[in-house]
């Protein structure tokens, strides 16, 4: 056997696959025609019925969900059980009207965790290893996910949550982590702390890492394998389908197997929602096949990729989808919180200043940094540092509160932010996110 959590599913045959998968789909369309409204009167526009629905293939006669469809009904107007049924949600990061917020049954955290631990042992994890759990504990799926896939394979977890690298550093040694997870930034700023502590790659005891949230190259890949002596894992998720562990990458290194009995992939053209063959470029859009109380279908990721049916040289019969290439909006994910220059935008006009603005993100010493340049009104400008200065740290405070992280704000003179005459370029990202 090789290293497989779920040997029996995730080595099943094509066929084995797509039978479960017709099943599911069958009794999960009916149960969320059942129960939520808001997606009962999408398939009602579109004249599907349940009974329409009859295998895996009938998928694309069903409409699609995307954030704005989140927006519309939050909180509960997708909720797929009764809030009693209910036992935890989590959320991203950003304002109301952005905030996702999903529900999960016990069944569901169960399948979250199984999946995450499926991700775990494909990284070479058993019950002797020691997890070092170095995401967000909280709202954020990161920390709780993997946190629970650690706990199902019977390692050690070590509940750190992220930052604290003083802390990270000691439990990871005197504790001899042997499997670390967090975010690929957070990965190779551990390992810039741990050189200039003057260790070695060889005096830790971590053999794996597994690392997702955001956008990483291969490069990075390779200075983080390097730093910390490791096997850097791939691992793929969003807040709307669970959370991390809907994707995860094997030995091969080369796509993340997408956990299909669970979760259908497809690919469309993000312009006209035209579904595509495998190999082709376009949006990912995922279908809880079994989640019980947030049970999207048909739910658009925004992220851009590619799947790939060729076989895998570990084994599992799972669909890989290669890395996001970027996505069809303009999110940007900036120290793993998603980011809307909208959200920007709003804050400045709430707080009186001119939507003339132009966003900064950079990567310095493996960490983000995002500086926002403002234009004053002419009336506002003020000779004044100490006035610029006072107005720069409160709208500092303005956008914490909303985006939940700290951008530099450099309050500039009127008029001196190039004007556009096609579209506003708002945006300045000056990371090497894809290859
Ligand atoms: O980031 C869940 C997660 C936690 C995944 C820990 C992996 C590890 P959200 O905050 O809802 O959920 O953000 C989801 O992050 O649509 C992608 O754009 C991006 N993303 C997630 N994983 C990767 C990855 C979590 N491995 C959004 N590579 C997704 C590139 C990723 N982008």
């Amino acid at each position: 056997m090789g290293n497989y959590f779920q040997p029996q599913i995730e080595t099943a045959s094509r066929d084995e696959i797509i039978s479960i998968q017709n099943e599911k789909i069958v009794k999960q369309v009916k149960h969320v025609y059942d129960h939520v409204a808001y997606y009962r009167n999408l398939m009602d526009e579109k004249g599907v019925k349940p009974e329409d629905i009859k295998s895996i293939d009938d998928i694309k006669k069903l409409p699609f969900l995307s954030k704005s469809d989140l927006r519309d009904a939050y909180p509960y107007g997708l909720l797929g059980t009764d809030l009693k049924n209910c036992v935890r949600i989590h959320s991203t990061s950003g304002t109301t009207g952005r905030r996702v917020v999903a529900f999960y049954t016990q069944a569901d955290v169960d399948l979250w965790e199984e999946c995450c631990a499926r991700a775990i042992v494909a990284a070479g994890g058993n019950e002797d290893d020691v997890v070092q759990v170095a995401y967000g504990y909280g709202l954020f799926t990161g920390g709780a996910g993997l946190h629970g896939g650690s706990h199902k394979v019977g390692c050690l977890t070590l509940p750190m949550s992220s930052g604290n690298t003083e802390r990270q550093i000691q439990f990871m040694m005197d504790l001899e982590a042997t499997i670390l997870c967090c975010t690929p930034s957070y990965a190779a700023y551990l390992g810039e702390s741990l050189a200039e502590k003057g260790y070695k790659p060889s005096d830790n005891k971590l053999k794996a890492g597994i690392f997702g949230a955001e956008p990483w190259t291969e490069e990075m890949r390779r200075e983080i394998e390097k730093s910390l002596g490791i096997k850097a894992f791939d691992i793929y998720g969003l807040t709307e389908t669970s959370g991390p562990g809907v994707a995860f990458e094997c030995e091969a290194q080369h796509g993340m197997h997408i956990n299909e009995d669970h979760f259908y992939a497809e690919i469309i053209d993000p312009e006209t929602g035209e579904v595509l063959p495998d190999g082709e470029k376009g949006e990912l859009v995922f279908t809880a096949l079994d989640k019980e109380a947030f049970p999207l279908l048909r739910y658009r990721t925004r992220d851009i990729c590619v799947l790939s049916r060729e076989k895998c040289s570990c084994g599992r019969t799972h669909v890989k989808m290669s890395k996001p290439m970027g996505r069809s909006d303009d999110m940007m994910i900036i120290r793993g919180v998603n980011v809307f220059p909208s959200q920007i935008e709003t804050v400045l006009i709430k707080e009186g200043y001119t939507p003339n603005y132009l966003i900064e993100v950079d990567r310095v010493n493996n960490t983000d940094t995002l500086d926002i340049n403002v234009e004053l009104l002419t009336g506002q400008f003020s000779d004044k540092v100490s006035d610029i200065h006072a107005k720069e740290k409160s709208l500092e405070a303005a956008m914490r509160t909303m985006l939940g992280i700290g951008p530099k704000i450099h309050l500039v003179p009127p008029k001196s932010i190039a004007r556009s005459e096609g579209k506003a370029v708002r945006v300045i990202d000056k990371r090497k996110l894809h290859d």
